[in-house]
């Protein structure tokens, strides 16, 4: 990106032709976006985790076994990318929800 001021007119920027500044660059930026990780543990029970995935990130059920599979083995996966209000909402979803059925389902987000 251009970090000098975009000269409409003339050679200078001091102003001593009259001629003025204007900055045609957009300002505005992209909003950060953050991962919804999922975390395993050794007590949720794999249908519950299934259920979790395609109730709060449409997946269908075969998605959702594969990443709840690619949880069980690795530890941990990202299960979605949304902007920060998004996330926390989900976030928020996922843990009220293990919580109300006594599960240790961790559920977190991270800056992208
Ligand atoms: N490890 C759990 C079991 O063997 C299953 C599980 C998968 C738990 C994914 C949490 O995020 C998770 N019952």
């Amino acid at each position: 990106m251009r970090t000098q001021p975009i000269i409409a007119t003339g050679n200078s920027d001091d102003d001593s032709d009259g001629s003025v500044v204007v900055d045609v660059r957009p300002k505005t930026q992209k909003p950060p976006l953050y991962k919804v990780l999922l975390l395993n543990d050794d007590y949720t029970p794999m249908e519950f985790v299934v259920h979790i995935l395609e109730r709060f990130f449409g997946m269908t059920h075969a998605q959702s076994f594969e990443i709840m599979l690619t949880v069980h083995k690795k530890g941990v996966a990202v299960v979605g990318v949304f902007s920060h209000e998004i996330a926390e909402t989900k976030v928020g979803q996922v843990m009220d929800f293990a919580r109300r059925h006594q599960h240790p389902l961790q559920c977190t987000m991270e800056k992208e």
